[in-house]
């Protein structure tokens, strides 16, 4: 808050309501500072809104939300995987809104917005794979993954990080990605197997790759565009598409049902569906293809094209009975297990 809205805010009992600031409560659930740039840029485009911001993982914004349902604190969310969006939409949690901005946006963009019955729409997208650590991995002589499969290797015992599907979009998409890969009780018995490399299951997604660019541990299984961040920020750190194939995600946003402050929102909401703001994002450290067709996608960003890419059932992935009946399914087959 600056100092004018600071004496604005003590003084408010005087002033009639027309001279307060507007206040926009947002849950982001991409990285901290993409999050903090957009709120910077957001205030200063807009000196009559606050913005009050939490970073929360996108498993735990959706539980959140779904915990205020009666009384929502949060106006508006934006950014992590798309699947919690869908789940919370399903649930009646987010609000209906066509965006003037939606004809502006590329179709997978708008095929969420659609799928969704116009509770979410897409604001970035990116593929699944892992980033690890060049350096260690040759002080080790390990060699380094290029499949699913080849993370089942003795020799990168303890060397594995990933998320918990619980709290992380991107370990949510990873589980969900195996399945599709797979089938349901193979990709179990892959993350079974998996395990015994496996050092930590963080709570945030891209937290694996963070550790591994500073050799903490050896690999992390993250968005390619997060492993990309930490390569751009001069960490030794390989990043790979699996060799099967992968997943992506539709990087999302959702105005919630009942919010107190549903114009901010909306200003907000189409304001981050511009080109120009989508092609700052590079600009901290975020390299995801943006939603907008006219943004240009940062040219570190992996090429999706070139990516063998699954055809990621969003609609089925995203329901509140498939992700609530996988993720008991880690709980109990997974998450339950002592770690090496
Ligand atoms: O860092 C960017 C990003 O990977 O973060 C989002 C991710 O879902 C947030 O982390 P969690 O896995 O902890 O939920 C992605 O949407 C985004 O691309």
């Amino acid at each position: 808050m600056n100092t004018l809205k600071c004496a604005l805010a003590g003084a408010a009992i005087m002033l009639p309501a027309s001279a307060m600031a507007d206040e926009l409560n947002l849950i982001c659930s991409a990285d901290v500072v993409i999050c903090e740039r957009l709120v910077t840029e957001f205030e200063s485009s807009h000196p009559d809104t606050d913005v009050n911001m939490v970073r929360m993982s996108s498993g735990e914004a959706y539980a959140k939300i779904r915990a205020e349902a009666r009384n929502p604190q949060t106006d508006l969310w934006w950014g992590g995987t798309g699947d919690p969006h869908l789940q919370a939409g399903h649930d009646g949690l987010t609000a209906e809104y066509k965006s003037p901005m939606l004809a502006e946006l590329q179709d997978w963009a708008q095929g969420q917005a659609e799928v969704s019955d116009f509770r979410t729409v897409g604001v970035y997208s990116g593929a699944l794979g892992w980033g690890y650590n060049k350096e260690l991995f040759a002080e080790k002589g390990i060699t380094a993954p290029e499949c699913w499969a080849d993370l089942l290797d003795p020799a990168l015992k303890g060397e594995i990080q990933i998320a918990d599907p619980n709290s992380s979009g991107t370990a949510y998409t990873t589980l969900a990605t195996l399945v599709q890969l797979m089938g349901e009780d193979e990709a179990f018995d892959f993350l079974k197997k998996m395990h015994a490399n496996v050092s930590q299951y963080t709570k945030s997604g891209s937290a694996p790759v963070k550790a591994a660019a500073r050799g903490e541990t050896g690999l992390g299984i993250v968005f390619q565009h997060d492993a990309v961040a930490q390569a751009v920020s001069g960490f030794p750190i390989g990043v790979v598409a699996p060799c099967e194939g992968t997943g992506y995600e539709i990087g999302s946003m959702s105005m919630i049902e009942g919010a107190q402050n549903p114009e901010a929102a909306k200003t907000f909401y189409d304001w981050v569906l511009t080109a120009e703001v989508q092609n700052m994002m590079p600009e901290a450290g975020s390299f995801q293809i943006p939603s907008n067709a006219s943004a240009t996608p940062p040219e570190e960003a992996p090429d999706l094209s070139t990516i063998k890419l699954i055809d990621y059932d969003f609609a089925e992935y995203g329901s509140a009975e498939r992700r609530k009946a996988l993720l008991a399914r880690w709980d109990d087959e997974i998450g339950s297990l002592p770690l090496q």
